[in-house]
């Protein structure tokens, strides 16, 4: 059994003052740095959206942040504008020990294409090679954190149990945005996929 510590999205615009703002995104960084040192692997990944990607509202007309559109892969909320390439709001949290990481995969860098999970694009059909490299390390088990816990922990989370790993999500080092049910959702969908949330 190899495992792997995969941190998801602790970047500055997930946190308090940023532009998709997680209440208490900042107060999990002690603890998952914390957390490294029990992982002979540290992967990072990091929200990287080009300017007027599609899943922001200012990319569709009369849009307002965190209503809903359908995109040709189905439903997709629209999101203020955040995680731009090179902005300081893509950044990472400045706490965080970016220096442990062995691999920082980046996500939402196609522009027609959402991407909540490290594995795959919200079309649930394209990879970002995530899956390849942990196999071809021989990684079995994965323990996830960040942020947020109901949209790229969740669906990161699931994909991975389905694609086989065994999974375990810390539910006390990630936070939620949790919108309309959104928490509750993603509770029972990682559940159902065989995730262990501790
Ligand atoms: C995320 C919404 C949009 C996340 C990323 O990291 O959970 N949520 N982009
Ligand atoms: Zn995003």
């Amino acid at each position: 059994m190899t495992k792997a510590l995969i941190v998801i999205d602790i970047q500055n615009d997930f946190c308090p003052g940023g532009a998709l703002a997680v209440a208490g995104g900042d107060e999990i960084v002690p603890g998952v740095n914390a957390l490294m040192a029990e992982f002979p692997a540290v992967i990072l990944t990091q929200d990287w959206h080009p300017a007027g990607h599609s899943s922001f509202a200012s990319s569709h007309d009369g849009a307002a942040p965190f209503s809903m559109t359908d995109m040709p892969y189905g439903p997709q909320v629209l999101w203020p504008d955040h995680c731009v390439q090179g902005s300081d709001g893509a950044a990472f949290h400045p706490a965080l020990d970016t220096d442990r990481a062995d691999l920082v995969i980046r996500k939402g860098y196609n522009p027609a294409i959402d991407s909540y999970s490290a594995f795959f694009e919200n079309d649930q059909a394209t990879p970002t090679g995530l899956e390849g490299y942990l196999r071809s390390r021989g990684i079995t088990d994965l323990t996830m954190v960040g942020l947020a816990t109901d949209f790229c922990v969740n669906f990161s989370a699931t994909d991975a149990a389905r694609l086989g790993f065994a999974v375990t999500v810390r539910r006390d080092l990630c936070r939620a945005i949790d919108m309309e049910g959104s928490l509750g959702a993603a509770m029972e969908g990682m559940a159902a996929a065989g995730v262990r949330v501790a």
